[in-house]
């Protein structure tokens, strides 16, 4: 074979040609979606990587098949066999090592990496994320008055710690623009440690099939600076002796995540929409129907289970009233008085006028 070191020459310039193409191509189709965490940085830099090294290596074995088809094809009235080969122990020990070095060597970069991006930082804010069939809660222990929201507001440029557990089966916390993945499990706190670093807005979904509106398990989440936030809290923590009873509705319904099944503009979740369903008639599971009026509501949130509306499932929660009893408690002992049950029949009245 005297043309060795051509053949090898002209393939070596094809490979790197088609690393390069199929580089390219992979990185504009499969476009990482716009990084908005710190964590993103190092994990995007070893996806790159990534793509790198399987674009040498398809490149590679492409093109040593298609040359040698095209090249080493048989000619017109050759009719001898080909050379014989007994092995290269050379080139198989070549081809044994350097995967080898590289798979090692991504797995050491991987656990530095994972370091960096479950690093502590100092002043982290700890927030509490509940899943559960199928919507996201939050709760912010440091800012008590804020109570559950559905929406997650996060500070810019501030460690968050989320401190996660699921009420049902397992789900997962993922954000594509923050990179970083962590799931929930029911019974057992998981944490996951975000720093966003662009102001914006974003969506947390579930990354982990949790049953029939699993693809729907979605909530906001906004990335504002510090003033915003801090005025965000304020907002959130009103005092209650200064409300209506409709805006403390309001809040109940949001502070005890009810919120998170049932909307006022008509929108379908989990539960049944709140609009316009007062005086209406409701059809019940099983046949029958009821008029919606103030006994209704009454027994409807605290005996979910006696009476079914049509189309619906019995899921939720029947632990109301030892809630709405506790919390009153707690209320009562900054001398603050509510019915908490009578202020969210008024505002699901009003609202459902
Ligand atoms: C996990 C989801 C979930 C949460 C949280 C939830 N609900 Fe429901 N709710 C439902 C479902 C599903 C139904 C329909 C089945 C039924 O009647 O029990 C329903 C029914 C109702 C009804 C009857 C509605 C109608 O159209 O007849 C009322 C009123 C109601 N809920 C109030 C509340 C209040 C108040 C809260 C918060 C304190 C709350 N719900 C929290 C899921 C939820
Ligand atoms: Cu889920």
């Amino acid at each position: 074979m005297k043309n060795n070191g051509r053949h090898l020459a002209i393939v070596a310039v094809l490979v790197v040609i088609g690393s390069v193409v199929t580089y390219y191509l992979l990185t504009a189709i499969y476009k990482l979606p716009t990084a908005a965490s710190q964590q993103a940085g190092p994990i995007d830099t070893m996806f790159n990587a990534h793509f790198l090294a399987i674009s040498v290596l398809f490149a590679l074995i492409v093109v040593f098949i298609l040359y040698s088809i095209v090249v080493f094809r048989r000619q017109p009235g050759d009719e001898e066999d080909g050379a014989h080969f007994h092995g290269n122990a050379a080139l198989e020990i070549i081809w044994t090592i350097i995967p080898l070095v590289t798979v090692i060597g991504f797995g050491i970069w991987a656990a530095f990496v994972l370091r960096v991006v479950t690093a502590e930082e100092p002043n982290e804010l700890a927030i509490k994320v509940t899943g559960r069939q199928w919507s996201w809660i939050f709760s912010y222990p440091d800012y008590e008055d804020v109570g559950l929201t559905t929406e997650l507001v996060l500070p810019v440029d501030r460690q968050i710690r989320l401190e996660m557990e699921s009420d049902d089966v397992l789900h997962s916390f993922w954000v594509p623009e923050f990179r970083v993945k962590q799931d929930l499990l029911p019974g057992q706190m998981t944490v996951l440690r975000i720093t966003p670093n662009l102001v914006g807005e974003y969506k947390v979904r579930c990354a982990e099939i949790c049953g029939l509106d699993h693809a729907n398990m979605l909530s906001n989440i906004r990335v504002v600076s510090q003033a915003e936030f801090e005025q965000w809290l304020a907002d959130q923590s009103v005092s209650i002796g200064n409300l209506s009873l409709v805006e403390r509705g309001e809040k109940w319904a949001t502070d005890f995540g009810c919120i998170a099944c049932h909307s006022i503009d008509g929108t379908g979740m989990a539960g049944p929409t709140w609009q316009g369903i007062f005086g209406s008639e409701e059809s019940l599971e099983g046949g029958g129907s009821v008029t919606v009026d103030e006994d209704y509501l009454r027994r409807s949130i605290l005996e979910p289970g006696a009476q079914i509306v049509a189309g619906y499932q019995n899921i939720m929660p029947a632990t109301f009233e030892q809630q709405f009893a506790d919390k009153e408690a707690e209320l009562a002992q900054t001398g603050v008085d509510v019915d908490i049950l009578a202020e969210l029949i008024e505002y699901i009245s009003f609202v459902g006028q």
